[in-house]
């Protein structure tokens, strides 16, 4: 485990209490407390073929992209992935999840907004992302649910996580393949090394709330990566309330 060898270890003037592997929920209600607490929360996705061939999928893609996170690492946000199949099956099969559904109206993250994720190549070293941050500069605004499509140990660069209300409280995101976290961007976390042979692939999903769109929530600079309304088509129609846009143009029509 991550320790001493760690500089970004030390970067948050919080005395760590206690590191522990993430615990993955099937009940709603200790799934919903769990957030409360903590301002993420694990579960499991429906087990189908779609998290393999998004493993594929995603690191055929980050080979062939620059190391735009530091050496070894690749982020591949981007609304676009949704207009390739596998990444589209791949929603469409984690919103049909019902406790996925259950948990993003819980939180009012029910808009659509981008997907991609991390790879963290095999024998990746620390950069930007294994240092404590936020992505957002707003609680409650913006959740990504990430998939782990691989087993992912201690080693392997897992997510780290600090407990929104125990800060002291510090979570590793690591387990077998379907394995999905819940988490609210605004939420402390960093990535950690990837000291093995075996490259991480963790795909993720972005979804706003209506807090993200309230004034100075840096929604303006993100909001040019949405995916635009000429591109939404074959949504099936109980999930069309994630995607408020085409929601209303079909109200029209
Ligand atoms: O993928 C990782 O290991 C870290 C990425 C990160 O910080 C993020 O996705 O916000
Ligand atoms: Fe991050």
């Amino acid at each position: 485990m991550t320790g001493k060898h760690d500089a970004s270890y030390f970067d948050m003037p919080i005395t760590t209490h206690s590191v522990e592997r993430i615990p993955v929920f099937y009940d709603a209600d200790m799934a919903k407390e769990f957030i409360d607490e903590n301002g993420f929360v694990a579960f499991y996705l429906k087990n189908t073929n779609a998290s393999e061939m998004l493993h594929t999928k995603m690191l055929g893609l980050a080979r062939n992209s620059e190391h735009n996170r530091g050496d070894k690492r690749v982020c591949v946000n981007s609304w676009r992935n949704c207009l390739d199949p596998v990444w589209f099956t791949s929603l469409i099969n984690l919103l049909k999840t019902p406790l996925c559904q259950d948990l993003l109206d819980y939180v009012g993250a029910t808009n659509f907004f981008d997907c991609g994720g991390d790879v963290v190549f095999a024998a990746a070293g620390p950069s930007n992302p294994t240092k404590w941050h936020r992505d957002w500069n707003r609680p409650q605004s913006m959740w990504n649910i990430s998939i782990l499509v691989h087993p992912v140990e201690p080693d392997m660069a897992p997510l780290w996580l600090e407990s929104k209300l125990n800060p002291g409280n510090r979570f590793v995101v690591t387990g077998g393949a379907n394995i999905c976290l819940l988490r609210d961007v605004y939420v402390w976390h960093r990535g950690s090394e990837n000291n093995t042979s075996i490259d991480r692939v963790m795909p993720s999903f972005r979804f706003y709330t209506a807090k993200a769109t309230e004034p100075d929530s840096e929604w303006e600079p993100k909001r040019s990566s949405l995916w635009p309304e000429s591109s939404l088509h074959n949504v099936p129609v109980g999930l069309l309330r994630f995607f408020p846009r085409l929601f209303s143009l079909s109200e029209m029509s």
